[in-house]
């Protein structure tokens, strides 16, 4: 299991939920200095990643891009896949094929997020799903070839009104049918939304790729209620061993916020990692007995 932290170039919305706003570049040495694995890029165009001058960084300080993602796509543009105008829903497809491609120079995963849109005033939401599932397969016909996931995250009800809860997202996964279609639950989402934590990742555990954390106010985790000792237990039940990658408020402060998050998850991979190592020590014959 690997920790990232979402952050975003200086330019990015208030809207943006990144903890650190800074030169792309330099984002990568102020995470790699926290103790964190990776850093998520949240854009609103591919562009704005000087590709070459990232990889320098990356290259030194070990660190990965594990997923880009794309709410300031909808946010800050208003473009997303269940719009009534077929030239909107063509232009956010465009900025997520382009996500793509640079997504495929880092071996790194696209968050469709909030690109997803709304279920518009009027309209059904056979409607919208129709027309999300369009500009969906159209991006995994340019993702899949290029070994490049596309991600899925239910968001909360405040935020938009299609696709909220966990189990929704599972559906709409199985029905687009697409490899490179996976689920990423948020658990700040799934707080608000999500009868179970367990339920959820139970079904999901064969399509889920990415998990956004933070806890229940989308504080640092620690710094709210989320059942975090719980979370940690269903993550081992379901051998989820991907990345988690904080998404939370820069509050009081991005860097403490950073701080907290690092410190507080960082000892929870480790001692996750290390009970697998101590299970994979057993030999198969005892350890259903031993575990
Ligand atoms: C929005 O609340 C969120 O969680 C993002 O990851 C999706 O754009
Ligand atoms: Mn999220």
């Amino acid at each position: 299991m690997k920790l990232g932290l979402a952050v975003a170039g200086r330019e990015a919305l208030p809207s943006a939920f990144v903890v650190i706003r800074d030169d792309l570049a330099r984002c990568v040495d102020r995470c790699a200095a926290f103790g964190y694995h990776g850093v998520e890029l949240a854009l609103r165009h591919a562009e704005e990643v000087d590709v070459p001058r990232v990889k320098a960084r990356l290259a030194a300080t070990g660190l990965e891009i594990p997923c880009i993602s794309s709410g300031q796509v909808f946010a800050a543009d208003g473009l997303y896949f269940t719009h009534p105008d077929p030239d909107v829903r063509a232009a956010a497809t465009q900025r997520i094929v382009d996500m793509i491609r640079l997504a495929a120079e880092f071996g790194a995963k696209v968050n469709t997020g909030r690109v997803r849109g709304i279920i518009h005033p009027g309209e059904t939401p056979e409607t919208a799903r129709r027309r999300y599932l369009n500009c969906l397969h159209r991006c995994a016909d340019v993702a899949e070839p290029l070994g490049v996931e596309l991600i899925v995250e239910p968001v909360n009800r405040y935020e938009v009104n299609f696709i909220n809860n966990g189990l929704q997202g599972i559906e709409l996964v199985r029905a687009a049918g697409r490899a490179c279609v996976k689920l990423m639950p948020d658990l700040f989402h799934m707080n608000i939304e999500d009868a179970s934590f367990r339920e959820v990742f139970e079904l999901g555990r064969d399509i889920i790729s990415y998990v956004h954390v933070a806890d229940s106010n989308r504080l640092a985790p620690g710094w709210g209620h989320l059942p975090w000792d719980e979370i940690f237990q269903i993550f081992s039940d379901i051998n989820y061993d991907g990345w988690i990658t904080a998404e939370i408020l820069p509050h009081p402060d991005p860097d403490s916020a950073a701080r907290q998050a690092a410190a507080f998850l960082l000892p929870r991979i480790r001692q996750r990692a290390q009970r697998s190592e101590s299970i994979a020590a057993i030999p198969p014959t005892t350890r259903a007995v031993r575990s």
